[in-house]
């Protein structure tokens, strides 16, 4: 059995990481039996982030690491690809090294919302002492964001940085239910999450309205959180034809 250390729920979804929800979506398209123990803190592990994995007394921490893990235990989660589509890939990098910065920015940096991020992601710090605790660690978050780049823009800028990656998207799921056809693969794993990370983020900012006034795109996350509770329905080794979302 396979445990995976993640983030606990939050804002409706699964869980509060979007790589963590990656995580969850691979060990069910897997196939394996898995349980979740959720945990506040990821500094006792290998990179002190989660999500992590523990199997046969082995820590795996990192979602691409987990995936190469399944992998090496038979998951094909690109399955049904052709060479051309496995670049795929790309569309993961988009989504785990530059959306979910905007994810990242819109929880940690907008002043209106960061109270209700802090009372939800550390409640259990005492609350005379919350402030300070994550004052610092939001001022660290924030120098890290500038030296990323994004943090040195402005809300309306980061929306025109992000708008591309929407565009591209929603190109692809003109074609089909998913980025890559009828099945859901690895890039649904990665894309699904962050954008439904932006949209169930508190407050209005602009890029969770911009996602939650687009159609296309709220449909698309509305039918990959739906498959996230019913995980028979995307099992790669299940037949279980899924409903189509554009028909
Ligand atoms: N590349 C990692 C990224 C994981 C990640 O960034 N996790 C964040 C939550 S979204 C985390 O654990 N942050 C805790 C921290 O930095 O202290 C993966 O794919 O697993």
């Amino acid at each position: 059995m396979i445990t995976l250390i993640t983030f606990a729920p939050s804002f409706g979804q699964i869980a509060a990481s979007p790589f963590c929800v990656k995580a969850i979506w691979l060990l069910n398209m897997s196939g394996e039996d898995w349980q979740r123990e959720d945990s506040t803190d990821p500094r006792n592990m290998p990179k002190q982030k989660l999500p992590a994995i523990r199997v046969d007394g082995q820590v795996i921490a990192d979602s691409d690491n987990i995936r190469a893990f399944l992998e090496s235990r038979g998951a094909d989660f690109d399955g049904g690809l052709s060479e051309m589509e496995k670049g795929s890939r790309a569309f993961i990098r988009m989504a785990e090294e530059h959306i979910y910065f905007h994810n990242v920015l819109a929880r940690w940096g907008d002043d209106d919302v960061w109270p209700v991020i802090r009372d939800t992601y550390f409640a259990q710090i005492p609350k005379p002492l919350r402030g300070f605790i994550t004052g610092k660690l939001r001022k660290n978050l924030l120098t890290g964001m500038k030296t990323q780049g994004l943090g040195r823009l402005s809300a309306q800028e980061r929306l025109e940085r992000l708008e591309p990656d929407l565009q591209a998207i929603t190109t692809r799921l003109w074609q089909g239910p998913f980025l890559f056809g009828d099945m859901p693969t690895a890039a649904d794993a990665s894309v699904a999450p962050m954008l439904a990370g932006l949209r169930a983020t508190p407050g209005n900012g602009l890029a969770k309205m911009r996602i939650a006034g687009d159609r296309m795109l709220c449909r698309y996350i509305d039918h990959c959180q739906n498959m996230l509770d019913m995980p028979q329905v995307y099992d790669v080794t299940s037949t279980a034809v899924s409903e189509p979302l554009c028909a």
